[in-house]
């Protein structure tokens, strides 16, 4: 496994390329140009310069996460084409720095939704919460208003300035079913993945968070059966998925180690996180260490293993601890924390199995 690290950009993270530098075994960024808008063409100047921040540490820039989908494209209005070539030359532009891997995802209207961005744990740290009642008797135009009183609160999708589009939205969405979502991915993937082939570089879509319908918005990528059916929509191996084991895993029917081997061709990016879960649909985002939470992460690095996985991973959100001040879920010592444990499962499968060649390419070992 690859190991990479979410990185925000400069002046929009706490955590500077210095410190992920010193987390062992990180060989590259996961990075985006987050201020621009979906659907907009990142100017090549642009990713030529984060390309050159990158360089000064030594990382590569090879994982992109996220080049969002404009709307039209999940509706699929008249304008979709306009922004399918918008994405076309973004693509593009990636492959001058060598991009590899793209992960993106086909979310109506929000990313990932939770309830609480610091609930309170009882040893005092905090993490993302998810309480169901809560989703279920809110009105989402009632929320992003009271997002829009509190800038503190921030989800990506959740932005004020995006109030008035967001009515528009729901209106428009009211008429599209799961099936026609399907349909509007498939056409996307038939413009797309041809260029991704050219330019050899691999979609990888990320599952919807909560897994679940939300605000009665459709929702295709939730269960291994949909994941199987997205990447045959377009049957290359450009058009993979970025298992993520906490996005997927609060669904009870969702077996992650199952999906790792139903799905390995098609696997480019892996996510690994915990999750504890609650009889009622409730979860909190634990730390990585299987014990913690609802989720076999020891069995989920054994079966990368096994299947021999050489692509990227990265933890997901990890808690705020030692009164790190952080964005939500993107702080630096609790995902540093999940790496060792995940470096410390996969070095001990590497023990089990015997196998002498140990890839110490990225090791911190002094050479003189
Ligand atoms: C949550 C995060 C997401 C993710 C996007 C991918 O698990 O990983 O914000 O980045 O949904 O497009
Ligand atoms: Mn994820």
């Amino acid at each position: 496994m690859r190991m990479v690290f979410r990185w925000f950009g400069e002046g929009n993270d706490s955590v500077k390329l210095s410190q992920i530098k010193q987390i062992p075994g990180v060989e590259g960024l996961v990075w985006a140009l987050h201020d621009l808008p979906a659907g907009e063409v990142w100017p090549l100047e642009r990713v030529q310069a984060i390309k050159r921040q990158a360089d000064q540490f030594g990382f590569h820039i090879d994982v992109v996460e996220s080049v969002n989908i404009h709307e039209s494209i999940k509706l699929g209005s008249d304008d979709r084409d306009y922004y399918i070539e918008n994405y076309i030359k973004t693509i593009q532009h990636l492959a001058t720095v060598g991009v590899k891997v793209i992960c993106y995802n086909f979310m109506p209207v929000f990313d990932w939704i939770r309830t609480d961005l610091f609930g309170l744990l009882p040893d005092q740290s905090t993490a993302l919460f998810y309480e169901s009642d809560k989703v279920r008797d809110m009105d989402p135009l009632e929320l992003v208003q009271k997002i829009a009183a509190n800038p503190d609160y921030t989800m990506p999708g959740w932005e004020p300035e995006r109030l008035e589009t967001l009515k528009g939205l729901f209106t428009a969405y009211q008429n599209v079913t799961n099936q026609d979502l399907m349909h509007h991915l498939k056409y996307f993937l038939e413009k797309v993945i041809p260029v991704c082939e050219e330019y050899d570089i691999k979609l990888a879509i990320h599952p919807d968070d909560p897994p679940w319908e939300i605000f009665t918005l459709p929702r295709i990528v939730t269960t291994q059966h949909q994941l199987k059916e997205i990447t045959q929509l377009v049957d290359s191996p450009y058009n993979g998925i970025t298992l993520c084991s906490g996005a997927l895993g609060v669904l009870k029917e969702n077996n992650i180690v199952t999906m790792i081997y139903d799905l390995r061709d098609r696997i480019h990016f892996a996510h690994i996180r915990n999750v504890q879960l609650f009889d009622n649909g409730d979860f909190i985002e634990t730390s990585h260490r299987t014990m913690d939470g609802s989720l076999p992460i020891d069995q989920i690095v054994q079966a990368y293993h096994e299947i021999g996985y050489t692509g990227y991973v990265r933890p997901d959100h990890g808690r705020h601890i030692w009164n790190e001040d952080c964005r939500p879920g993107y702080g630096l010592y609790d995902r540093a924390l999940g790496i060792m444990y995940l470096w410390g499962l996969w070095d001990a499968y590497q023990q089990i199995r015997g196998k002498d060649e140990v890839d110490v390419t990225n090791s911190l070992q002094f050479k003189r």
